[in-house]
């Protein structure tokens, strides 16, 4: 058939949600040049090539292939032509037609490498109709080669179905698509609730310079509340010329009130509690359905039941028997169970020990705090299989991970006994969406580190004193690993996991050890009460040094872990106040950091640099405020604190809730293998509850390379599910996101 171009569907563009655009108007660049050899089928379909299993030809002008049912994955199917070369930083139009029959079926089209490791630079997933519909595209390719590839994948289902495809294109030289996010109205408010007590703020994105009127609208459309908006002038996060709303001093509750002014009406809002004591609930369950090695079940999770993942049924090769990476050690191990870290099938202690951490630390706030309420987590609260056992839900989700921390410890008699391996994933890469179950790659244990040893000496220790009570066994046995492993770390105390070691998994190098050694010396001491834990926090340099900084806590960054605890868990450490002073000193930073930022949260990174995963940046700064307020009672540090929830929840530049399921508009898309609906009808969203990594400035994945090339701050996010750099999941996110929603419904 001869080149012809059709205007995209609208109604596929909002099906995909994705990169679909409009065709760029006006006139073509002279360099516009054709990258697809014989795109058309005019006469042949060389020298497009297919796997064994698929049966092309020419059918009416068109390439039409019979698709086996029965195979695992989309690229187990596949039509494809190689040698395409990609010119890094130009931009492409990718454009093709394609029908389907029976209709619906899914087909992922890539332009890719066509050698391992197989980078994808662009792919989408459309669902064919009968009739056929055009498609178009622009990305931007991040590499230079002349390996590249463009295919049709259409594998992935059980039955048999018939493709056929036409004029396929990749024309070079396109303008490049300036993506412009829709970021509708330009009222900026907390989407989902405010407390009727605590402060209620919002941001204006506007031209005017001088204060305009704001009026503040309840559900039944009545004006409750007025006033002026103060000038903030150019946000240095958004670069957008703003004004912030203060409207604090309306204290009524409801559903449906809107903020307008300038013209412009916000999303609508809650003022009222009911949704942080649900969201406390979601943040906590999200970890039930990142269980490995455990089928998760659909009555407790509609819509979320999927078999048993790593165990031992093919094509899984299991995580019961693993061994080291070549070279690693000499021991296999039982590292079953545990928590997948993100949208990828690995585990990795550093991560692990974070976010267990996290959750402990939640649920140990709940009985120190003055406004703590151990039963809001306690048994019966988050449907999980253990719910019913008398024993705090939260200590059994969290000790779903400590048991698989425990497993992690390399085994008495072998070289480095009393280490524990850094990670446990797969020897390659696996591509999206692959249920862990489907998972057919090698399990490999990573070298121990020292990283990870402290990891798990914290949280066992931390463990011991949490989990005494319901189980005395347990808790003796995890303080026995914790002190084998703070012994070992001793030995050992410089042994890195190193920022080479990421095929196949995350690399979480990490070169220095010292805030680990306080962290788990802290804990250690405030299980045990011994002395040579506490010589070791008193002599620490960390004891005493400015950790909080825009980056204060996270995987990496572990000092604060034992700074907060040390400031809160009762003990007779000499100088115990002046380190809860130190926390309190560093909330009134991170009240400064709040107070200068138009969109009102305590982060502000060095050089406008957002963090990968900055949303749970956002909520460890929010902890400390939190923990001020409970060490000190000072309404200004619960303040900030609560409103540090207003970002995350869509006081943005974006306008965009990061809490799938929270806020009319919210994050849904983040990648996952599977939570992996973009790509597959069959699978489900991420869970009510999951927070989204946020804006990140290095922008590391094709994908957001190919739209937010320049990107300024708050900018640098798409809820797309191929954008792992901008929106991934991860149970260290989500696990700040339980630590400050738990804090917020506390303050109802
Ligand atoms: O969140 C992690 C970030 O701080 C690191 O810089 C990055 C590279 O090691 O890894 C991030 O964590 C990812 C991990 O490596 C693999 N699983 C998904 C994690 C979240 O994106």
């Amino acid at each position: 058939m001869q080149r012809r171009r059709t205007p995209v569907l609208a109604a596929l563009a909002a099906l995909l949600g994705a990169a679909l655009t409009a065709l760029p108007s006006g006139p073509a660049a002279a360099a516009e040049t054709e990258q697809v050899v014989n795109g058309t089928f005019d006469t042949t379909t060389a020298p497009w090539w297919t796997t064994p299993n698929v049966t092309a030809g020419l059918s009416d002008g068109q390439l039409c292939a019979d698709v086996p049912g029965g195979t695992a994955n989309r690229w187990d199917a596949a039509v494809g032509q190689n040698d395409i070369t990609l010119v890094k930083g130009e931009s492409y139009r990718f454009a093709f037609t394609a029908s389907g029959s029976p209709a619906g079926h899914p087909v992922r089209a890539i332009v890719g490498l066509s050698v391992a490791p197989y980078d994808t630079y662009f792919e989408v997933t459309p669902q064919l109709s009968v009739s056929g519909d055009a498609y178009s595209y622009t990305f931007t390719s991040p590499v230079d080669t002349t390996q590249g590839q463009v295919a049709l994948q259409a594998g992935g289902g059980a039955d048999a179905w018939h493709l056929c495809m036409d004029d396929v294109s990749l024309l070079g030289g396109v303008p490049p698509e300036v993506y412009e996010p829709d970021t509708g109205p330009r009222v900026r408010v907390n989407q989902v609730a405010y407390l009727p007590a605590g402060p209620k703020n919002a941001t204006l994105v506007t031209a005017a310079t001088s204060p305009l009127p704001w009026r503040l609208k309840n559900g039944r459309g009545a004006v409750v509340a007025h006033g002026r908006t103060v000038p903030r002038g150019t946000d240095a996060s958004s670069g957008q010329n703003v004004h912030s709303i203060d409207f604090g001093g309306y204290r009524g509750r409801g559903d449906g009130f809107t903020l307008l002014a300038d013209g412009e009406t916000s999303r609508p809002f809650g003022i009222g509690t009911s949704a942080y004591e649900r969201l406390r609930l979601d943040a906590v369950k999200y970890y039930y359905t990142q269980r490995s090695g455990i089928a998760i079940r659909d009555d407790l999770r509609p819509g979320y039941g999927r078999p048993a993942g790593h165990l031992d049924a093919a094509p899984n090769r299991g995580d019961l028997d693993v061994p080291c990476v070549p070279g690693g050690c000499d021991h296999r191990l039982d590292v079953s169970g545990g928590w997948y870290d993100a949208g990828d099938h690995g585990k990795y202690v550093v991560n692990g020990g974070i976010a267990t951490w996290e959750l402990l630390s939640t649920y140990e706030r709940s009985l120190l705090a003055r406004t703590g309420h151990p039963a809001k987590l306690g048994d019966d609260t988050l449907a999980i299989p253990e719910s019913g056992n008398k024993v705090p839900d939260i200590l059994d989700e969290a000790r779903w991970e400590l048991e698989f921390l425990l497993k992690m410890q390399v085994p008495a008699g072998q070289p480095a006994a009393g280490m524990v391996h850094h990670k446990v994933h797969d020897a390659q890469w696996t591509g999206l969406p692959l249920l862990p179950s489907d998972d057919p790659q090698q399990r490999e244990l990573h070298p121990p580190s020292t990283t990870a040893t402290l990891n798990l000496a914290a949280t066992a220790a931390q463990a011991a004193r949490l989990y005494r009570p319901y189980d005395r066994r347990f808790a003796a046995k995890a303080l026995a690993a914790a002190r084998t492993a703070w012994a070992a770390a001793l030995a050992h105390p410089d042994v890195y996991a190193p920022e080479s070691d990421a095929t196949g998994g995350g690399a979480y190098a990490d070169s220095d050890a010292s805030d680990e050694f306080y962290w788990a010396a802290a804990e250690l001491y405030l299980t045990t009460g011994e002395k040579q834990f506490a010589d070791h926090v008193l002599g620490s340099p960390l004891h005493t040094a400015d950790i909080f900084g825009p980056l204060g806590l996270d995987w990496s960054r572990t000092a604060a872990a034992g700074r907060l605890d040390l400031a809160t868990v009762p003990s007779a450490l000499p100088g115990r106040d002046k380190g809860r002073r130190s926390v309190v000193r560093a909330a009134d930073g991170y009240l400064a950091t709040l107070a200068g930022q138009p969109y009102g949260m305590p982060y502000a990174p060095d050089g406008n640099r957002y963090d990968w995963g900055s949303s749970h940046q956002v909520l460890n700064n929010a902890v400390v405020l939190a923990t001020a307020y409970d060490v000190t009672g000072a309404a200004k540090y619960r303040d900030g604190a609560v409103q540090s929830m207003d970002y995350i929840l869509g006081r943005n530049a974006l306008n965009i809730s990061y809490v799938t399921g929270y806020g009319e508009v919210n994050s849904h898309h983040q990648h996952s293998r599977w939570y992996a609906r973009e790509l597959d009808p069959a699978l489900p969203d991420p869970p009510a509850g999951t927070l989204a990594g946020g804006p990140n400035s290095a922008i590391q994945d094709p994908y957001a390379q190919s739209r937010l090339q320049g990107c300024v701050g708050q900018f640098c996010y798409i809820d797309d599910i191929q954008s792992w750099s901008t929106n991934e999941t991860a149970i260290n996110w989500n696990a700040a996101l339980t630590r400050m929603a738990s804090f917020v419904a506390d303050q109802g």
